[in-house]
């Protein structure tokens, strides 16, 4: 199939040889007149290329093309395109899929315990708060009432918090942005539920039964912060937290208080993720097991999008690991970093640049914007 170009401006010298550019990717501007459906179709009919653009970011950095000058900002420009280049990246890689024993039976038991539900907590993680919804928590849910928390709120910017709060406020639904290590938000969710789940002792009341304390259950993927906003709320440790995912492997009530119950229950993920670009942002924030992906693919990955990312670039690599980065190719980066650093180790080299990334050395970035 014959797909149409990006036109560039002419560059006063090009270099001669170019062995990852290939002229099939599907452009910003095809995507804008036929649309994202068809932009990933056409990405997925072309053999991807670790680091392939046009002309690569890298390049016109390098020869100082500023890349669509009037037309719209480097930062439009990179998260309309986003998507469609994890796509394209994607495609090759063996795909990421995680759902360990302890998953399966959580769903089965949450399914049952809904019911005892007055409210529930969507825990998200806010890099990627789409990538960690649950494709069937609407119909899991169906009317019963509901609070997303973006968690997390302390790895993102400004600007990605902005972006959000005005999408979600558009929808009319109601977010609570929450730092689960440091407690920021704990206080304004329990109030949130208490208040969601109110109707519950108006009801009791009106029947002549005593109050009872309000159910609130804590849901969302793998490591997004579920128990630990539980330990803040509570000020004490009464749910295991740790840096991985998987760690609560069991459902459990706790008190809080007089009239808050809240229920805290290990990370669910869907047993197929058909959508791979999530599975990848999933890696790439440690929100899936380890065992699902390839630390040098997620890690060449996480290279590329970071060259291209405004509030990132290739300076960013080149101060923190003091070498050059000499393409947008992700993979030949994590290939130089080994060398550089551990002894050709190309595992060990993509597990620090993943790291880094998950510690917020390249500045604190989301993966995901509102979709326009
Ligand atoms: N920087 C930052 N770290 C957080 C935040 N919330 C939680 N964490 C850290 O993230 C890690 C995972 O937190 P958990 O509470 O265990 O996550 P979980 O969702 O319960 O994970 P599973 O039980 O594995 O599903 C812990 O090391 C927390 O300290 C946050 O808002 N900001
Ligand atoms: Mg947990």
């Amino acid at each position: 199939m014959l797909l149409p170009t990006r036109r560039l401006p002419a560059a006063p010298s090009r270099p001669a040889v170019r062995p990852h550019i290939s002229p099939a990717r599907p452009s910003l501007r095809f995507r804008r007149q036929h649309g994202r459906a068809a932009t990933a179709r056409a990405a997925s009919a072309t053999p991807p290329v670790l680091g392939d653009t046009l002309l690569g970011l890298y390049e016109k950095e390098r020869l100082g093309l500023s890349r669509y000058a009037d037309e719209e900002s480097k930062e439009d420009v990179f998260w309309e395109t986003l998507d469609a280049d994890l796509q394209y990246w994607t495609r090759s890689l063996r795909p990421v899929q995680w759902y360990p024993g302890h998953i399966a039976k959580t769903e089965k038991e949450l399914k049952g315990q809904l019911k005892l539900m007055d409210v529930v907590i969507e825990v998200r993680d806010a890099r990627i708060p789409l990538a960690t919804t649950h494709p069937k928590m609407d119909s899991w849910l169906g009317n019963r009432r509901r609070i997303i928390v973006m968690n997390r709120e302390d790895m993102v910017s400004a600007d990605d918090r902005n972006a959000w709060a005005t999408y979600f406020s558009s929808q009319g639904i109601k977010v609570v942005y929450s730092n689960g290590q440091l407690g920021m938000g704990t206080m304004k969710l329990g109030r949130m539920a208490k208040s969601a789940a109110s109707t519950v002792n108006t009801k009791r009341r009106e029947k002549g039964l005593l109050p009872r304390p309000v159910r609130a259950g804590i849901v969302g993927y793998p490591n997004v912060g579920k128990s630990s906003l539980i330990n803040r709320l509570l000020k004490r440790r009464m749910c295991p937290a740790a840096p991985r995912p998987g760690v609560t492997r069991e459902l459990k009530w706790v008190r809080f208080g007089k009239d808050l119950e809240l229920l805290d229950s290990p990370g669910i993920l869907p047993m197929r993720i058909s959508d791979q670009t999530a599975a990848l942002k999933l890696a790439i924030c440690d929100d899936i097991g380890e065992r699902s992906y390839d630390f040098a693919d997620v890690a060449a990955i996480l290279v590329q999008i970071l060259l291209r990312h405004p509030a990132v670039g290739s300076e960013a690599f080149r101060k923190r690991y003091k070498i050059d980065v000499d393409s947008d190719c992700g993979k030949l980066f994590v290939t130089k970093l080994s060398v550089h650093l551990f002894n050709g180790d190309t595992t060990q080299a993509a597990f620090r640049i993943l790291s880094d990334f998950r510690k917020g050395r390249f500045g604190w970035v989301a993966l995901e914007r509102p979709p326009t």
